[in-house]
């Protein structure tokens, strides 16, 4: 029996949503071509960024599409050549009559493109099945496409009083084995991982996801501030694809010197003004689709007054500092 589409579109969700690690900072993707009797003819994912999309893995295990078929995507058919050719190209050339679209690819080389293409086609095409659920599992994707800036997470420990550390700054683990294994899963759900000032000289953090390996790593991002940046062992020593310093003096001869001999990569706000909505399109203009800020409370403060956090991933452990003047998680 053939289920109402919201049925198709959550079962491709459920698959498509861990391959996010893997797909970025491309969408991540699933089809399905579903018989007139209800039965799963064949089913694809985009598995890896570059390589073929969604559709393709799941028409190309079909030899004859039977005309009363339907194909689930969870996102609009892309109708351009980028790293692979259009897939409606493939869907027209397969002969499926009907697609069922989750939500519309409102990056501008599609956004609603293709399914005009496949209705002018003879295709019969409806959208905005379990939409709400599609643009979730993609909030990086929409928010770089509506934007043009990544996705912006800050991440935090804290215990039940709401403490990150004592008042003296020093913190010991608030949190255990699982809020850490979740983490560094992060590390690698997103594009880079930052750090400010005092917790990168205070902490020395590698940043990288040290607990699945395999998965792919973030670059990993400093700000640095002012005056010269300082090397430190485990930061430079780490798996991160790349490193950053924000620094507000890149131009110095000690800094480039820096640069040259860590293989950093150095940045400075525009015209010296600390406007990080500037920063962060920059970073998204060099492949940056989204950022876990990992403290320390001074840095998730600026971040939140410049309007630029989309979500926080708060861990808390069911234990009290019991100490008044600790302090909070966003330092204020
Ligand atoms: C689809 N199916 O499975 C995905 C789509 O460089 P390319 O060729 O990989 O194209 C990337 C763009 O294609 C991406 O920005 C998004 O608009 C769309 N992603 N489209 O039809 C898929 N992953
Ligand atoms: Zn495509």
């Amino acid at each position: 029996m053939h289920q109402p589409p919201e049925y198709y579109i959550r079962l491709l969700l459920k698959e498509a949503e861990p391959l996010r690690v893997y797909t970025r900072p491309n969408p991540t993707v699933g089809a399905m071509l579903v018989s007139a009797g209800g039965q799963i003819l064949a089913k694809g994912f985009h598995q890896k960024y570059g390589q073929v999309h969604a559709e393709v893995n799941c028409l190309e295990r079909i030899e004859r599409v039977p005309p009363d078929a339907v194909l689930y995507v969870t996102l609009e058919p892309c109708c351009h050549y980028g790293k692979t050719p259009p897939c409606t190209d493939l869907i027209i050339r397969k002969g499926v009559k009907r697609v069922v679209i989750g939500t519309v690819d409102s990056s501008s080389k599609v956004n609603g493109k293709g399914i005009k293409q496949l209705q002018e086609n003879g295709i019969q095409v409806s959208a905005g099945i379990a939409e709400s659920d599609c643009r979730f599992v993609n909030r990086v994707f929409f928010k770089n496409a509506r934007y043009a800036m990544p996705y912006i997470a800050l991440k935090t420990a804290v215990t039940a009083d709401g403490k990150m550390a004592l008042p003296d700054g020093t913190s010991k683990w608030i949190t255990g084995e699982d809020a850490r294994v979740r983490t560094h899963y992060y590390r690698s759900w997103y594009g880079a991982v930052a750090v400010g000032k005092q917790t990168y000289l205070a902490d020395d953090p590698a940043l990288d996801n040290r607990y699945l390996p395999d998965m792919p790593q973030p670059t990993s991002l400093v700000f640095w501030g002012s005056g010269v940046p300082l090397y430190q062992q485990r930061f430079f020593k780490s798996g991160a694809v790349s490193r950053i310093f924000i620094a507000d003096d890149a131009d110095l001869p000690e800094a480039q010197a820096f640069a040259k001999f860590t293989g950093a990569t150095l940045l400075s706000y525009k015209k010296g003004k600390r406007d990080l909505k500037q920063l962060f399109f920059r970073l998204y203009d060099m492949g940056i689709d989204s950022v876990m800020i990992e403290g320390g409370a001074a840095l998730y403060a600026s971040v939140i007054r410049a309007d630029c956090a989309d979500c926080v991933h708060v861990f808390m452990a069911p234990k009290l500092l019991g100490n008044r003047e600790a302090i909070d998680w966003s330092g204020t």
